[in-house]
């Protein structure tokens, strides 16, 4: 099934914008910039909305959703919004008894760690995801020219918080499971497949412009552990989308090893973590759009500091076919808000040629 005849690409609504446009490695004079975990705590109109209701409660109440996805596109004036969601909402839709624990992160009531804990996992009825769907409607609406990015956590980085029960240093008892069982790792991996899958589609049929999946803690994983059991479901995450013409964004933390392979992963963009120079990614997926990589740590620095940093990313990201600027990861919690709306002043005044 192709995209619905009212979606902000079928329409033309979001199809020209610079984000769009970069995405697909077409040439823009400004980059376009957004920025991982823009919605949340750094904002204090976000923690105002947040006071009364837990994190999961609120992804699941549209008009909220709606309005904190709003929150940095009308702050900062960034070129996209990412939908205000989490990785663990799928698996929470599915049944799943999970809370984030405010200062620590997702935590599941029953960690599942056998056989039989992976067999007990229920289905995600697609009825579950409908309050997705109207979410989406709503934010997308409400966003006009802006486009919305679906996202998803891929299977290795949601499976890791289900294994563990909750977040961990080194996700050693998802590898550990790897090594051990592999079929049942492999089970679980396709049932996080299957719900991560299931919930990007929905969002990206629902108006969603393009996806980026969340391969979030791959780092942990050696190249060749990572290629065989857990990189054929990040590809069967990304494949859920197939039909649906949007950028698929791939976005890991410590994975400048692998980023040669993800194009026949599905991946159309990569997205670089603060680690890797924009110049050496380009030097090792040389056809591919990137997005990234200001150094989070930065951000507390003084501006001319950020100034010279960020111009550092632009010239580094010239040679790329297209280069969305994004931090290297989220948006520290405690980062002045006023120094986000500066860095997409910078970004939007600079023309940088390729
Ligand atoms: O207000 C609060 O205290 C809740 C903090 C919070 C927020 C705002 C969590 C808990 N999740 C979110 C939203 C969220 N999560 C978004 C929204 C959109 C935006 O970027 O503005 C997205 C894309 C995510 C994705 C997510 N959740 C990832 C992948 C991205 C990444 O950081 O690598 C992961 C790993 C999670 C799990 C998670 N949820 C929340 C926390 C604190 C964590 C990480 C815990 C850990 O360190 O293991």
């Amino acid at each position: 099934m192709p995209l619905p005849e009212n979606h902000p690409l079928e329409t033309g609504q979001t199809r020209d914008s610079a984000l769009l446009r970069s995405y697909r490695g077409e040439y823009v004079t400004a980059r376009p910039v957004w920025f991982m975990r823009q919605a949340g705590r750094s904002l204090p109109e976000y923690r105002a909305l947040r006071a009364d209701i837990p994190m999961l409660q609120a992804c699941l109440e549209p008009e909220l959703v709606t309005e904190i996805t709003l929150q940095p596109v009308r702050r900062h004036g960034v070129d996209a919004a990412i939908l205000f969601s989490d990785i663990v909402i799928p698996a929470l839709l599915a049944g799943v008894e999970v809370e984030i624990v405010p200062g620590r992160g997702p935590v599941f009531a029953h960690p599942v760690r056998t056989r039989a804990d992976v067999h007990a996992l229920p289905d995600l009825d697609p009825q579950a995801l409908d309050v997705i769907r109207r979410a989406v409607a709503l934010t997308v609406a409400a966003l006009g020219t802006t486009p919305l990015i679906a996202f998803a956590g891929a299977p290795f980085t949601l499976a890791s918080y289900l294994v563990e029960g909750g977040p961990s240093k080194d996700q050693l008892r998802a590898r550990t499971m790897m090594r051990a069982d592999p079929q049942t790792w492999d089970a679980l991996a396709r049932w996080c497949a299957r719900v991560s899958g299931a919930f990007l589609r929905a969002q990206v049929e629902s108006g969603a412009s393009a996806a980026q999946v969340f391969d979030s803690w791959a780092g942990s994983l050696d190249r060749e552990t990572w290629r065989r059991h857990a990189a054929p479901h990040t590809a069967r995450t990304i494949a859920a989308l197939d039909g649906l013409a949007v950028p698929r964004v791939h976005f890991g933390l410590g994975t400048a090893g692998v980023y040669d392979l993800l194009p026949d992963l599905g991946a159309d963009v990569i997205g670089v973590d603060w680690r890797t120079p924009l110049d050496l990614a380009h030097e090792r997926a040389p056809r591919v759009p990137l997005q990234g990589n200001i150094d989070p740590a930065v951000l507390g620095a003084d501006w001319p500091a950020v100034a010279d940093h960020v111009h550092d990313v632009l010239r580094r990201g010239a040679a790329a076919p297209g280069h969305v600027v994004n931090l290297g990861h989220g948006v520290p919690p405690s980062t002045d808000p006023d120094v986000l709306t500066r860095i997409v002043e910078l970004v939007h005044a600079t023309e940088v040629r390729g």
